[in-house]
């Protein structure tokens, strides 16, 4: 996975329908920055150094896997977007939206073009009041001082004050907390795991991943399928259990929900295709025996990929005991995981058809995906 890096922008408007553009501005930084994680109160400010309409103020905390140049980019597209005309005039004027990096990580940057911490930062009021809001604590690399000390010695005495209306965070939207568990499956290669991570950042899940790098029997059996299906299902259905039985009884008061990368009947899915029928009838009486007082997830995501896509995936993951992984293999799994949801009807499944998306390079695509996963809920 990419890792994110915390980045604190100011947005600030003085002219025209001001919480309209501030809230059209936190809906772009989500698509095109990252996901939002705290906004401040909204307050109104007397504008500093010019002679303008007052200021709707606030600021907002994202996670950002841009770099700190992207996202400079980024917002002076986004303040373009939304209708922002630069002046060649000197001094400042009013404007429908200016939004401006103030940290990034820790970091301490300093080019013609981008200055980070923001220059200004620590002497204007109506940047530090909301930032106080959403990072008190947070220490200005610089100044080594946090935000809280920076706003208590702020020698800028303007009369700000909260407005009565908040900006809503966009990733609101999406319902995943009416749910305890959720199950994303595919076939190998399909993005499940790369799915449950995004998840579980963004919206505080505990996930629950399969350790299937573990299993000794894996890379035997895609060598000598015959002489190692029984022995590599069975070790399968061990370790599934004990992890998702560990995994699911530990309730993790901080998390919103779990989010797993499998649901246990991938077992039955798998072997249904890997063993012949008499191994696999005594299979399935072990499963059902194994598996009877086990948590359904509320709700099963099934990741469509073609198997182009699938080769795709698995030849750039690299696991070399997967490189042989024919295409006639692949189509029976994903038959068999269809063949399986259509006997399950009370079963809350979702499919999603992901062969034209890349979720995980594409933030559109991925929020595309939440769409369609929070679609009717
Ligand atoms: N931004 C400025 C200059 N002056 N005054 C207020 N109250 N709020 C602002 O956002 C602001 C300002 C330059 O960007
Ligand atoms: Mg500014
Ligand atoms: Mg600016």
């Amino acid at each position: 996975m990419t890792s994110t890096n915390t980045v604190y922008i100011a947005l600030g408007s003085n002219k025209g329908h001001k919480l309209e553009y501030l809230q059209a501005a936190v809906d772009a930084i989500y698509k095109n920055v990252g996901a939002v994680k705290r906004i401040s109160k909204v307050y109104k400010t007397p504008a500093i150094g010019f002679d303008g309409d007052d200021f709707y103020n606030a600021c907002l905390q994202a996670e950002t896997d841009l770099s700190p140049k992207k996202v400079l980019k980024t917002v002076l597209d986004i303040e373009k977007q939304l209708g922002r005309v630069r002046s060649k005039k000197d001094g400042y004027q009013s404007r429908e939206i200016d939004l401006d990096v103030l940290l990034y990580a820790n970091e301490i940057i300093e080019t013609k073009t981008l200055t980070i911490p923001h220059p200004q930062l620590h002497h204007r009021k109506f940047v530090l009041q909301p930032l106080h809001d959403i990072a008190a604590d947070v220490l200005h690399p610089v100044q080594n001082k946090t935000i809280s000390e920076l706003l208590n010695e702020c020698e800028d005495n303007s009369v700000i004050e909260p407005i009565k209306i908040w900006l809503k965070n966009p990733a609101k939207q999406f319902a995943f907390g009416n749910y305890n568990y959720i199950a994303i499956e595919g076939n190998i290669g399909a993005g499940k795991t790369s799915l449950a991570n995004m998840i579980a950042q963004d919206f505080n899940a505990k996930r629950i991943l399969e350790r299937f790098a573990d299993n000794a029997f894996l890379p035997k059996f895609y060598k000598e399928p015959e002489r190692y299906a029984f022995t590599l299902e069975m070790s399968f259905l061990a370790d599934r259990y004990q992890q998702i039985s560990d995994d699911l009884s530990q309730l993790d008061l901080f998390k919103n929900f779990m989010v797993s990368d499998y649901d246990v009947n991938k077992s039955l899915i798998f072997s249904k295709v890997t063993l012949p029928e008499d191994e696999f009838r005594l299979y399935r009486k072990l499963f059902y025996q194994v598996y009877k007082d086990i948590a359904k997830p509320d709700l099963y995501i099934y990741l469509y990929q073609n198997t182009k896509r699938l080769q795709e995936n698995i030849k750039k993951r690299g696991r070399n005991f997967e490189k042989d992984i024919q295409d006639d293999y692949l189509d029976k799994i994903n038959t068999g995981y269809l063949e399986f949801l259509r006997s399950q009807p009370e079963m809350n499944v979702k499919i999603i058809d992901i062969s034209d998306r890349d979720f995980v390079k594409s933030r559109a695509d991925y929020l595309w995906l939440l769409n369609e996963i929070n679609n009717g809920v």
